[in-house]
């Protein structure tokens, strides 16, 4: 089982989109273990972007993440890194596949409505970037064999 990390960034929240994000990662199959509404610090925005500094769009970039409020999640699933960055559609919303978040909400890639982990090693550096180990929720989900079982 993987977990992986969500950001609702600030235009998905200002946008009240939120809920919708939630809505298809849930439907999806996909089980919320950590949640957290938050006002990102410039510091927080830098650990989490570190591998993008330099980069031409990296100020731009830390100055969004830290506009307004997020919404920060942690799920798990089989292949929950995988899954989740299909959910949410390639980086740029014009190249993202229809069907996914970035498609169907967005056209700019510099407001493209969420993060999610890329990589395990990405996903477990973000995980204990965001939450502490008592903030994550283990919890049992009767239809679970429904929906995570291979066979
Ligand atoms: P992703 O969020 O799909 O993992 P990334 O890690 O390459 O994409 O980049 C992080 C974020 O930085 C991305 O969600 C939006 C922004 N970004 C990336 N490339 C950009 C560009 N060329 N111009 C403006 N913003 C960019
Ligand atoms: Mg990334």
């Amino acid at each position: 089982m993987e977990r992986t990390f969500v950001i609702a960034k600030p235009d998905a929240v200002q946008r009240g989109l939120v809920g919708e994000i939630i809505v298809r990662l849930e439907r999806r199959g996909l089980k919320l273990v950590g949640a957290k509404f938050l006002l990102v610090s410039r510091e927080l925005a830098e650990k989490h972007y570190a591998v993008h500094v330099g980069k031409p769009f990296y100020e731009g970039l830390i100055r969004y993440i830290t506009s307004a409020p997020v919404m920060t999640m942690v799920w798990e699933g089989p292949q929950a890194i995988a899954a989740v960055r299909q959910t949410m559609g390639a980086t740029r919303p014009v190249e993202a596949a229809p069907g996914s978040i970035r498609h169907d909400f967005g056209l700019s890639v510099g407001r493209n409505l969420t993060h999610a982990s890329d990589s395990p090693e990405t996903a477990a550096f973000e995980i204990g970037l965001w939450f502490t180990e008592a903030e994550l929720v283990n919890w049992q989900r009767p239809t679970d064999a429904w929906i995570f079982e291979g066979n």
